[in-house]
């Protein structure tokens, strides 16, 4: 009942070395102030990869200050935008070059396949980079049609200092997502990484000034929330915040955000989205989506589908198959070939995945399989499976972000909107069904910010995504983003002879 094709031999060596550690400040590897550092872990083993430069305020201000300077006195904001967008093009080719050794150090500092970081991550952020680069010339305001005799336009300007605080769940994505609308419009960052995964975002940012980034536009200080994070959402001279990660600590940064200079705040947050299979759903179809729904990312992600309604008359067959789902997949080795699930990525997220299945077991939900961690050193968890889930426990509740997939009845499609919208959350969804009528009528009636119908976790760097309610304010990617990075500002000017 409780196995798994878990397989846990000695640790295999990562194929890369670590040659960035210090604080990215106006282009150069610097030390921080305190001449601190902070250890990074290989979640794997729990075991010390890295001594990383820890930054603190007087960091941030450094690297605000830097950043200030490269707005104010260019030249970023004042090169052509198609020179821009070239640096940029030139940045994600470098990328495109150094995917093995990027992906090795993503899967190291965080634990997740390997396969996943190079084949799905890093062809993804590349296209992030060549999707906003392909913005950056194709930014501009409009000619306004006021009464009287004025001439009027609007003219859309890159809103200044951007600080972006990203998480350590899809430490390149998360970057990407930030970085990529933010240069194409002309601002300038200082970018704090997760304190569990600086190592990737210092080999990027290093790449993106050898393909001729100014000094000062990007500029990455690794170190913790309290400290570095916070003294960046409450910085007098950073005019925008951009922040993913808890709902608990988006309060905290729109508060010091407010509290400071009322920058303006884009929050992407915590979800705890509805996987929603109908009667009628390909039913093999919906297992394997709403596994991956769940599972993908050891479970990690803000979107996971992490409350699985199932429809009465199907429940039992899903029951069955997600079940032995759960139980073939592999955990293991993330850099081993073939494995799907690696480590959670530190010891608090495991024991706080763990506390969670104890809780789902004390509320009387039925244990399908896994339950417990895997192996005796880093932090692995098995595949886990509830039933009987009611929408009142807390594993029905809370964001575990870990691998359990809680399973749930519904009799009807009017109640199970009602149920699955029944959070604070509205970040995704998804709905598996073969009626059209169905697929309108529940992703109509669903507050989420994406609802994905007959597939899961579809990205594209076209494709907005952020949440409804609690889940964040705001939308990244796509066209939608470029709004969080721009002001507008409107020029009025006297006509001499209206009739012209
Ligand atoms: O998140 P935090 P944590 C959820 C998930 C997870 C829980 C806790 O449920 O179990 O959050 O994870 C920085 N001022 N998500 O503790 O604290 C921090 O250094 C400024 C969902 O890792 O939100 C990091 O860079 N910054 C999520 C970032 O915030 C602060 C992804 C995220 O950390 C700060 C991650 C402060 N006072 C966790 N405190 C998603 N939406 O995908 C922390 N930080």
């Amino acid at each position: 009942r409780f196995s798994t094709a878990a397989v846990l031999e000695e640790p295999i060596t990562p194929p890369v070395q670590i040659n960035y550690t210090k604080l990215l400040i106006n282009g150069l590897f610097v030390d921080s102030a305190s001449g601190k550092t902070f250890p990074t872990l290989d979640p794997r083993t729990g075991e010390v990869i890295a001594h990383v430069a820890e930054g603190e305020a007087e960091d941030i201000n450094r690297a605000v200050s830097a950043a200030r300077k490269a707005f104010d006195e260019g030249p970023w904001p004042k090169m052509s935008a198609y020179e821009r967008a070239r640096i940029m093009l030139r940045f994600a080719d470098l990328v495109e070059k150094h995917m093995d050794e990027i992906a090795a150090l993503e899967t190291w500092d965080n634990g997740k396949p390997h396969e996943q970081a190079l084949k799905a991550e890093l062809p993804m952020f590349v296209r992030l980079f060549h999707y906003y680069a392909g913005w950056a010339d194709k930014i501009h305001g409009l000619t306004v049609p006021a009464d009287g005799p004025y001439h009027v336009q609007t003219l859309h300007e890159p809103i200044g200092v951007a600080g972006q605080i990203i998480p350590w769940n899809f430490p390149l994505l998360m970057f990407a997502w930030k970085v990529g609308p933010a240069l194409a419009c002309g601002n300038t960052i200082v970018l704090k990484t997760a304190e569990q995964t600086p190592l990737t975002g210092l080999y990027v940012a290093k790449l993106f000034h050898e393909a001729g980034l100014p000094p000062g536009v990007l500029n990455v200080v690794s170190g913790y929330g309290p400290t570095a994070g916070a003294a960046l959402a409450s910085h007098m001279d950073v005019d925008k915040l951009a922040f993913t990660g808890s709902t608990d600590t988006g309060k905290i940064v729109l508060e010091l955000a407010a509290r400071s200079n009322l920058k303006s705040v884009t929050l992407e947050l915590g979800g705890k989205s509805p996987f929603i299979i109908c009667e009628d759903a390909d039913i093999d179809k919906a297992v394997e989506q709403a596994h991956f729904a769940l599972f993908f990312n050891q479970g990690q992600c803000c979107c996971a589908g992490s409350r699985t309604y199932v429809h009465e008359r199907v429940y039992d067959e899903f029951l069955e198959k997600a079940k032995a789902r759960a139980i073939r997949r592999t955990v293991g080795d993330p850099f081993k070939k073939g494995i799907e699930q690696g480590p959670q990525i530190d010891s608090e997220q495991f024991e706080k995945v763990l506390r969670y299945i104890r809780s789902g077991i004390e509320s009387n939900a039925t244990l399908e399989c896994g339950g417990e961690r895997v192996g005796s050193k880093g932090f692995f968890i098995q595949p886990t499976v509830f039933s009987s889930v009611e929408d009142n426990m807390l594993i029905a509740q809370d964001e575990i972000f870990g691998p359990v997939q809680t399973i749930l009845k519904f009799k009807d499609n009017d109640e199970v909107i009602k149920r699955a919208n029944k959070t604070k959350y509205g970040l995704a969804a998804g709905v598996f069904t073969r009626s059209l009528d169905t697929a309108n009528t529940v992703s109509r009636g669903l507050r989420a910010g994406t609802v994905w119908v007959n597939c899961y976790d579809v990205f594209d760097a076209a494709i907005p995504f952020g949440g409804y309610k609690m889940s964040g304010i705001g939308r990244e990617k796509g066209i939608y983003s470029l709004n969080n990075y721009l002001q507008v500002k409107a020029v009025v000017t006297p006509l001499k002879n209206p009739a012209w």
